[in-house]
């Protein structure tokens, strides 16, 4: 093995002085923006990292190679919570914590060998960065897109704080174990819901996105056509008052939808055909209306008892379809517009409070859900919707009957085949101003506002006068306070207790304000960082148009696929506001995506730190080196597979690299001894590469077409993404290659050239080292990527004439001594001679092997 330490220390260093990685600029008709997706800097580098941006490296080096203008750059998604954790824990500032991270990080994958242009780094949680966060949440702000109303969060009384789905633990709190309660409190939302349609769209042209990842963003955007139906309320008994409706909107609110009609209640149905089958209601429990309904009455009790019950319910176990549906009777009733029969309304948790109007028309016959909820509750049930061939009873009904079928007890609509009732239904209902077509999303707006202290300030001054007032664009950043800040949860934000940072004037009319205490969802931070790297250094604009447009889209975006839903969206979503406004000539912000597979330990476990089972790529390097590391990583799997690390296969990338150093290094000595006209060292621009074969050795000839071969099959795995197979070509080209044995000294010249060219976007270490020894000039990043000689991948075919009836109708190329029926598939499968087989009988079939086929029809 040859001294990889030494090798891979001394090209780093040279990629450092030498700037080998600057992005050429301006970046011209051929330009190859490469991004990978950036890094949270909670320690060092992980080797889910490790992969993904070796993948990324590959494409950058092969893209360059190929004389694309590669921008290749990186950064840091350096805000959130876990800095804030980490200083409560030890003392110390989030950042420096953060700043220390990136610094090892950093360092690690200069180690790593990757491409990227060091100068465009960012990171989101220095001022020159979250200054231009701030300008985009202006600019929402400016388009109405970002607004503010009262959400419901989840809420621990004890640690004082707001609690993420997951970190409910059987209703209690993870940490203390108190009950989680309800809360609403103000927050900032970002208004991408009336991006839905757009969303979607969009995918429709993102052919190069994993259909995966297009499938997940259309379920999560979940477009559902329906129609709303409104319910008249009975007023409760012995009240002459209607209940009222739910709060009139704040002051700041957007208006959202109206959830209800006056003294009435609204649903969201896909299945109008079935409102003759209603025999219940159901009512979300976070639905305000549960509790004004029952205010006062004998339910009252019972119903808050339930809510609370369920409110610490997390959705996902709220949806799952197998659990037991339970629900309240709210002692009142609602009108069925179209037949004027009057249902119970209960509170029911399995009724989403977030989609359609938080309230569900019940119809058991048809919909499982509903089907289960009456049986517990002894509910009638009525088959609205008959299968063509039986009819049901629903006594005897073990489950709902969902399928299409006749519309019967219908009223007007008996005999109606349901996919017509559903339009039939809506029409009538809108004629009668029972209800209308509406489409629903399952999208919900983006909440941006976190009570926490590590995230960009959200640019906002809240002025007693002048109400909500936009920090003006000449007063950004606003620069969050690094003093003593106490991390401790107290259910608002750190920022709440820095007089200096929230006391100010208000820009607006001078008077006394406050700034916004809570910082930015750090995905606000991450929607837009593809944007700013073409312009990375400017300190006057985001970016200038003319550097947007010369680079975006990104060609290539390579991350994980747990990015597909979150992340993916809102980036998308950011690229789509900012083109709208004039900003960007492109609405879609990545044209190509590749999700690579997670890295698993040898039982199939994923990495994780805390499992102490993962795998540190800083200690595989230390062992076998960089380039042997990289090539064992991409060797694994295909890439977009998960990986399941194994020390056998690192070695075995080890012992490939130290064969193929000797070899080459063998090859490159002949060749520098013998000096070889035109020049020795690598081959010029002008030079085709191509020999005469017929000039070889049988032994030549064989390495020569081997040779073209893996020059051809590492170019075209290499624009598949599959470089497992690449470096298999290698390999495999590794054992044909007897360095000893080869006779022709041009042959060796060109091999050892082919063979430095096609390994750098791999192992790039050893290329450069023995391109250097080779004596090529510069950086072999920076040398033409190889063609090969068609001509040597065809020697073991033949061409066959193909005659109709005695008269040469086409030619086929076949393998050299092909078998009869491989020769005849071949003939027939060629449309000139298909043309003249076509309707015809084949009598009889002539083979000359080597030479013709001949076929007799009539
Ligand atoms: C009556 C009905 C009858 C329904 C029937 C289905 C079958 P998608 O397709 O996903 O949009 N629904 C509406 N709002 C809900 C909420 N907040 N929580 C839980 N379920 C809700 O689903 C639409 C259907 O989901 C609606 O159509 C409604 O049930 C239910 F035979 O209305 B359906
Ligand atoms: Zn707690
Ligand atoms: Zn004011």
């Amino acid at each position: 093995m040859y001294d990889f330490k030494a090798v891979e220390k001394k090209w780093q260093k040279k990629w450092d002085k030498d700037k080998t990685y600057l992005t050429p600029e301006p970046a011209g008709d051929n330009k190859f923006y490469m991004l990978v997706m950036f890094a949270y800097p909670s320690g060092d580098i992980h080797i889910g990292h490790f992969r993904n941006y070796t993948i990324g490296d590959v494409m950058a080096r092969f893209r360059s190679m190929q004389g694309c203008n590669v921008l290749h750059p990186f950064g840091w998604d350096a805000f959130g919570l876990p800095a804030e954790q980490a200083a409560i824990k030890n003392k110390q500032h989030p950042r420096e914590w953060t700043l220390g991270n990136i610094k090892i990080s950093r360092n690690t994958l200069k180690l790593v060998g990757i491409s990227f242009d060091w100068e465009r780094e960012v990171a989101t949680c220095l001022p020159d960065y979250y200054k231009w966060t701030q300008w985009c949440f202006l600019k929402l702000w400016e388009k109405g897109l970002a607004y503010r109303k009262k959400a419901l969060v989840n809420w621990c009384p004890d640690c004082k704080t707001v609690l993420a789905n997951e970190q409910i633990e059987d209703g209690g709190c993870w940490r203390c174990h108190s009950e989680v309660e309800q809360k609403e409190l103000e927050q900032w939302f970002f208004k991408i819901t009336e991006y839905a349609d757009r969303l979607l769209e969009g995918l429709d042209r993102l052919d190069e996105w994993p259909d995966n990842v297009r499938t997940m963003q259309r379920n999560w955007i979940g477009r559902s056509e329906g129609t709303e139906i409104d319910f008249p309320i009975e007023p409760p008994a012995g009240a002459s008052e209607t209940p009222s409706r739910t709060e009139t909107p704040s002051r700041t609110e957007t208006p959202s939808r109206t959830e209800t009609s006056p003294g009435g209640i609204s649903v969201f149905t896909t299945r109008p055909d079935t409102i003759y089958g209603v025999t219940f209601m159901a009512i979300a429990p976070e639905n305000p209306l549960a509790r004004t309904l029952t205010q006062g009455t004998e339910h009252e009790a019972s119903v808050n008892d339930y809510i609370k019950k369920s409110l610490v319910k997390s959705q996902i176990e709220r949806s799952d379809a197998d659990r037991e549906k339970d629900g309240v009777f709210t002692g009142r009733y609602a009108i069925n517009p179209f037949n004027g029969e009057r249902v119970r309304l209960y509170v029911a948790d399995y009724v989403l409070a977030t989609y359609g109007t938080g309230i569900v028309m019940g119809v058991p016959a048809h919909d499982q859900r509903d089907f289960e909820f009456a049986r517990k509750y002894d509910i009638p049930i009525r088959v609205v919707i008959s299968p063509p061939d039986t009819r049901l009873d629903p006594t005897a009904m073990e489950e709902a009957y969902v399928e299409p079928g006749i519309m019967i007890n219908s009223g007007p609509f008996d005999g109606v085949p349901s996919v017509e009732g559903i339009h039939k239904v809506t029409e009538y209902g809108d004629e009668q101003g029972y209800g209308r077509a509406t489409v629903e999303y399952r999208l919900r707006d983006w909440l941006v506002s976190r009570q926490r202290y590590w995230g960009s300030p959200i640019p906002m001054i809240h002025c007693p006068v002048c109400g909500l007032v936009p920090v003006p664009e000449k007063d950004l950043p606003v620069v969050l306070p690094e003093g003593d800040i106490d991390f401790i949860p107290k259910g608002r934000s750190p920022l709440a207790d820095v007089p200096e940072f929230v006391d100010t004037t208000c820009p607006k009319c001078g008077g006394a304000a406050t700034r916004d205490e809570d910082t930015m969802d750090t995905f606000v931070c991450s929607s837009w960082y593809q944007l700013r790297y073409p312009d990375a250094a400017n300190d006057q604009v985001i970016f200038t148009r003319e550097r947007a447009d010369e680079w975006l889209p990104v060609d290539l975006y390579v991350g994980g696929v747990e990015h597909a839903c979150g992340h993916l969206i809102y980036f998308r979503f950011f690229t789509k506001v900012l083109y709208d406004m004039g900003y960007l000539s492109v609405d879609e912000p990545a044209t190509k995506l590749f999700n690579h597979g997670m890295v698993l330990d040898e039982h199939g476990d994923i990495m994780s730190k805390s499992k102490g089972n993962a795998v540190s790529p800083v200690e595989v390097m230390h062992e076998i080196g960089t380039d042997a590391a990289r090539v064992a990583m991409l060797f694994f799997a295909p890439p977009e597979h998960e990986i399941l690390w194994s020390t056998r296969a690192i070695r075995g990338s080890s012992r490939f690299l130290g064969r193929l150093e000797s070899a080459v290094g063998k090859l490159i000595k002949d060749v520098l001894m013998k000096d070889v006209a035109p020049g020795s060292g690598p081959l010029g621009e002008t030079e085709s590469g191509t020999l005469n074969m017929t000039d070889l050795s049988d032994g030549d000839k064989a390495l020569y077409q081997k040779l073209n071969w893996a020059v051809k099959k590492v170019t075209e795995d290499n624009e598949r993404i599959q470089f497992n197979t690449g470096i298999a070509a290698m390999m495999e080209l590794m054992n044909e290659l007897n360095a000893d044995a080869v006779t022709s000294t041009e042959l060796k010249r060109l091999t050892a050239d082919r063979i430095i060219r096609i390994l750098h976007p791999y192992a790039p270490h050893l290329a450069e080292e023995l391109w250097e020894r080779f004596g090529g000039q510069g950086s072999v990043f920076k040398a033409a990527w190889p063609s090969w000689d068609e001509e040597a991948l065809k020697v073991d075919e033949v061409q066959i004439a193909v005659q109709v009836n005695g008269k040469l109708r086409g030619s086929v190329m076949v393998p050299a001594d092909a078998a009869r029926d491989v020769v005849e598939q071949a003939a027939r499968g060629d449309d000139k001679v298909a043309r003249h087989l076509e309707g015809k009988n084949v009598v009889k079939v002539i083979h000359v092997p080597n030479k013709i086929m001949s076929f007799v029809v009539r």
